[in-house]
C-alpha cells in the first residue's frame, strides 16, 4: 500500500466515524430534567391514577340504624338476607372504579371475617349459619372483575376487652392485620381510621409496629391514616380538598387522631419533605352506614365533590353503603351510573385538540421530545411540555382555535408529578382576559369557569410561579353541560 492509499484509507475511516457520530447526535433526544424531591412511590402513583375509589361501610350498624355501634351488639343481628358482593363489584365496575375498600371491622369491633382471635364476628351470626366470610366474598367479587381491594380495620374497638391494655390490644390488632393481609391475596390499601370517642378508654397504638408489618406482608399496599405514611386524610368528610393542595407535607408535623392538623392536611405544604397526597372521603348518603331514611346525593352535589377532590390533586373515596338485604340500593346504583356518565360526557371530548399550540419555549427545541404536543396525548405522567430551564417565571402555553371559536367552561391542567409537584401559581386567560388565578396544579387541576360558558379564539395558561421549571403533562378544554355557576350547591351540602 502506498502513502496516498494509506491517507485515503484514514480519511475514509475518519469520515465514516464523523457521519456515524453526527447521525447518532441527530437521533438523540434531550434528557428529561432533574426531579424535584420528594417524589411519589410507585404505589402512590398508581393510587393517584385511580381518581375515584369506592368505600363500603357494612356491619352491625347497618342493622341497628346507627353510625357508631356501642360494641354491645349481639352478632345475631347481622343477617343480610341477600348479600351479594358481586352486585357491589358490578356497581363499582360500572362506575369505573379500580379499588374498593371494605370496613372489615368498624369501631363496634364486629368482624366481617371469621377471625380466630375473637367471637365477635360473622361466626356468631345467623348469616350462612355462622359459616360466612364477607371479606372473602368481597375479595372474590372484586378480583373476578379485575378490581383491587383495600380493607378498613378500626383501631378504636368498643367491644374487645383488651382495648386499653397496650400490649394485649396491640397484639390483637397485629394478629388481625396478619389474618387480613396473609389470607386474602393482594391487598392494595389499608385504612387506619384515627376516629375515637371523646370518652373512650386511653391507650397507645403501636403504629410503627403496625405499619412495618403491613409493608412486610403487602409490598404494594398504601397505608392511609390522618398522617400517612402513604396517603393522608384531607381533614374533612365533605370530600373537599383545599383550593391549594400539595401532595408534599412535613410528616414530623403530623400525628394520627389530632384534630388540630385538619387545616394543614387539607392544603399540604409547598416546603414539605414527604410525599403524602390527600384522599377525600365522603359518603354518597348523609351517613357512612345505610339508613332507610336517607337518600343518595344529587348528581350536581357529587360533581361538585368530584371537582373539589379529583380536580384539586386528590383521590375521591366515595362511600356507597350496602343495605340490610346486603345489596347496594337501586337509587345509589343509578346515582353512580349518572356520575360516571356525566364524567365521561364532560371529559371524553377535548376541545384543545381543535387548536394550534404555541409555547413560551421548549426544552431541547422542536425535536427535543418536550414539545406542547405532549399535552394532548394519553400519557398524563411521562410525556409533558417542558419549557427551557433558562426561562424564569414567565412560562405559558397557548391554544388557538384552528377555525372559528371554541366553546367551553372547564379547563383541565395536569403536571408530570413523577418528577415532583412544582406549580405554585397559575393563571388562565381567555382572549387575553384573566379568568382564573389559582395556586397549585398537581396531578390534576380542574377549573369550572365561574363566568360560565365562554366562546373563545385563544386560551393561554400562564405558570406564574413554580419550583424549578413546570412540567405540564396534559391540558384539556371541556364542555360541562351540568355546570350552572348561578346555582350554589355548597349550601346544600351535608357537613
Ligand atoms: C370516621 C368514622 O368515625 C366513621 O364512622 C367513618 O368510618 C369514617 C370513614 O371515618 O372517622
Amino acid at each position: 500500500m502506498t502513502i496516498s492509499h494509506n491517507l485515503l484509507y484514514i480519511v475514509t475511516i475518519f469520515f465514516t466515524l464523523f457521519q456515524l457520530v453526527f447521525s447518532l447526535n441527530e437521533q438523540m433526544k434531550t434528557t428529561p430534567p432533574l426531579p424535584i424531591l420528594p417524589l411519589p412511590s410507585y404505589s402512590q402513583l398508581k393510587w393517584q391514577q385511580r381518581e375515584i375509589i369506592m368505600f363500603f361501610h357494612f356491619g352491625v350498624n347497618t342493622f341497628t340504624d346507627s353510625e357508631w355501634g356501642t360494641g354491645h351488639e349481639s352478632p345475631s343481628i347481622f343477617n343480610p338476607t341477600d348479600l351479594n358482593a358481586n352486585q357491589w363489584a358490578d356497581t363499582a365496575a360500572q362506575a369505573g372504579i379500580s379499588l374498593m375498600i371494605l370496613t372489615a371491622k368498624h369501631h363496634d369491633g364486629f368482624c366481617l371475617w371469621p377471625s380466630k382471635y375473637t367471637n365477635h364476628s360473622v361466626i356468631g351470626s345467623p348469616w350462612k349459619n355462622g359459616h360466612g366470610d364477607v371479606v372473602q366474598e368481597f375479595v372474590n367479587a372484586a378480583k373476578a372483575r379485575g378490581i383491587d381491594v383495600g380493607l378498613y380495620l378500626s383501631p378504636w374497638d368498643r367491644h374487645d376487652s383488651r382495648y386499653g391494655q397496650n400490649k394485649e390490644y396491640n397484639e390483637y390488632y397485629l394478629a388481625q392485620l396478619q389474618e387480613l393481609l396473609n389470607s386474602y391475596g393482594g391487598v392494595r390499601a389499608i385504612w387506619v381510621d384515627g376516629a375515637k370517642g371523646s370518652n373512650a378508654t386511653n391507650m397507645t397504638y403501636y403504629f410503627n409496629d403496625w405499619f412495618s408489618m403491613v409493608k412486610e406482608l403487602q409490598s404494594s399496599i398504601n397505608i392511609f391514616s390522618d398522617a400517612g405514611p402513604d396517603v393522608r386524610w384531607v381533614g374533612n368528610e365533605n370530600g373537599y380538598a383545599g383550593d391549594t393542595c400539595w401532595s408534599t407535607i412535613n410528616a414530623t408535623s403530623l400525628s394520627i387522631g389530632n384534630a388540630s392538623i385538619a387545616n394543614y392536611i387539607n392544603t399540604g405544604d409547598s416546603r414539605g419533605t414527604n410525599w403524602i397526597p390527600a384522599e377525600c372521603d365522603v359518603s354518597i348518603r348523609e351517613g357512612w352506614f345505610w339508613h332507610k331514611s336517607q337518600k343518595p346525593k344529587k348528581l350536581n352535589e357529587l360533581l361538585e365533590i368530584y371537582y373539589k377532590s379529583v380536580g384539586r390533586n386528590c383521590v375521591l373515596l366515595l362511600n356507597v353503603p350496602p343495605n340490610t338485604t346486603g345489596l347496594i340500593s337501586e337509587s345509589d346504583v343509578q346515582t353512580l351510573k349518572q356520575l360516571r356518565g356525566a364524567i365521561n360526557t364532560i371529559f371524553s371530548i377535548n376541545l384543545a385538540e381543535n387548536c394550534h399550540m404555541e409555547v413560551s419555549s421548549t426544552r431541547g427545541g422542536k425535536n427535543g421530545g418536550f414539545g406542547p404536543e405532549n399535552v394532548l396525548d394519553d400519557d398524563h405522567l411521562w410525556t409533558y411540555w417542558a419549557p427551557n430551564e433558562e426561562e424564569k417565571d414567565n412560562y405559558w402555553i397557548e391554544f388557538k382555535a384552528k377555525s372559528g371559536k371554541i366553546k367551553f367552561n372547564v379547563v383541565r391542567i395536569q403536571e408530570a408529578i413523577g418528577l415532583g409537584q412544582r406549580v405554585k401559581e397559575h393563571e388562565v386567560y381567555v382572549d387575553g382576559i384573566k379568568v382564573v388565578k389559582e395556586t397549585t396544579i398537581g396531578y390534576k387541576r380542574l377549573h369550572r369557569l365561574k363566568l360560565g360558558i365562554v366562546d373563545a379564539y385563544s386560551v393561554r395558561i400562564k405558570i406564574v410561579k413554580a419550583k424549578g421549571t413546570p412540567l405540564i403533562s396534559s391540558v384539556g378544554l371541556h364542555f360541562d353541560p351540568f355546570w350552572n355557576p348561578k346555582e350554589d350547591v355548597t349550601s346544600k351540602m351535608v357537613h
